[in-house]
């Protein structure tokens, strides 16, 4: 039985090493919200990598903070939880905010994982010691800059690129790749920037022989995207538009994709994400990890639920230097040359952050213990 006798929240202020720009807008530097749950001497830690603006999500970090602040503390404070099953539910009584659920679920997990003494993606079914991975390149200022940077990872090791693309900078920019690197696998996303009634351009981005094509249309539409697909021999791969396995179980009776990237902090934490694996796997639905570029605690979390089985395209979750000049944990994740990073393998979560590291970006902590 673990009770929760201590939560501790901290914002910190982190730049990112590049700029990264996509068609909903840009980010600088990051604010990040870290969360630590604290039961008989143990410390779980989960992140909520909701955006600084409601441009990508509704859920910001700052309205994050809001419903835990005020919704989620009181009631979990001085609880007592045998399971993250049981947690989870707990949390069910504030409707959305998926993003702030997951964080919670993410440290009780952590928690979880080293009260029983096992790491997170055995509990979780997972089969995988490494994971896949890719990287996400924003968009540029010019294709000279999107080459040298397409060229600077691909030495680095990542054998799948994807790239961000809106109108304007889509098709001239995808024949300039292929041109260069005729036969890597890449994809592309929008983010929801194009409607049917760029149906050329889409046709058109059907012939760069992309892995997928991620989140063409509108990020609450499931119609069109159906619509869509019976168009193009690429697979759509939804992000925005699955938001739980209710929205899942939709797009796949529509066939409104083929492949589904899985954010949990997106879905609303793993126990969603396991869902709605599990239903795609049953549904022959492709499946990968994104990414909300989050610092280590995050991305070791997606790393976890990145080892289930069905998980069968290569991850939004890159090395730490694609990220940070320095990440925040005892373990920064390292690619390896074939393109995967391994899973730590010790009990929970299996890294912590770097007090020092984290004092440093840190702007402002609450601590709050159970009475
Ligand atoms: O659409 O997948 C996306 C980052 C922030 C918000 C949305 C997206 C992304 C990424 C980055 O593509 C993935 C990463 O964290 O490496
Ligand atoms: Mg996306």
């Amino acid at each position: 039985m673990l009770q929760i006798e201590k939560i501790v929240i901290r914002h910190l202020t982190m730049p990112l090493v590049s700029t990264f720009r996509i068609s909903t807008g840009t980010t600088k530097t990051r604010k990040i919200m870290l969360i630590e749950i604290h039961s008989n001497d143990l410390i779980g830690y989960g992140e909520c990598p909701a955006g600084e603006h409601p441009y990508y999500s509704l859920e910001t970090v700052q309205i994050e903070f809001m419903i835990i602040r005020d919704y989620f503390i009181k009631k979990i404070l001085g609880k007592k939880f045998e399971t993250p099953h049981q947690f989870r539910s707990f949390l069910e009584f504030v409707r959305g905010h998926k993003t702030a659920k997951s964080a919670l679920e993410y440290a009780f997990w952590d928690l979880y994982g080293k009260s029983v003494g096992r790491p997170l993606f055995e509990l979780y079914g997972g089969t995988k010691k490494r994971i896949e991975v890719g990287v996400s390149i924003g968009i540029q200022t010019s294709t000279k800059d999107l080459i040298e940077k397409i060229e600077h990872y691909l030495n680095q090791g990542y054998k799948r690129i994807k790239i961000k693309i809106t109108p304007g900078w889509d098709i001239n920019i995808l024949k300039e790749i292929r041109e260069t690197y005729p036969k890597i696998m890449l994809m592309a996303d929008s983010n929801g920037a194009y409607t049917l009634n760029d149906l050329k351009i889409l046709m058109q981005l059907d012939t760069f022989n992309l892995l997928m094509i991620e989140q063409p249309l509108h990020y609450e539409d499931l119609v069109d995207h159906a619509a869509l697909q019976t168009y193009l021999k690429t697979p759509i791969c939804l992000d925005e538009s699955i938001k739980s396995i209710h929205s899942a179980k939709i797009a796949i009776k529509l066939k409104s994709c083929k492949i589904i990237n899985i954010k949990p902090p997106r879905v609303g934490g793993i126990i969603e994400s396991i869902k709605i694996h599990d239903l795609s796997v049953e549904n022959n639905i492709g499946l990968w990890i994104g990414g909300m570029l989050e610092t280590g605690i995050g991305k070791t979390h997606l790393l976890h639920i990145a080892s289930l089985p069905g998980i069968n395209y290569p991850s939004d979750i890159s090395d730490y230097t694609r990220y940070w000049k320095e990440d925040i944990i005892d373990k920064p994740l390292k690619l390896d040359k074939d393109s995967t990073i391994p899973i730590p393998q010790d009990k929970g979560l299996g890294v912590h952050p770097d007090p020092d590291l984290i004092e440093k970006y840190q702007n402002k902590v609450w601590t709050y213990k159970a009475t």
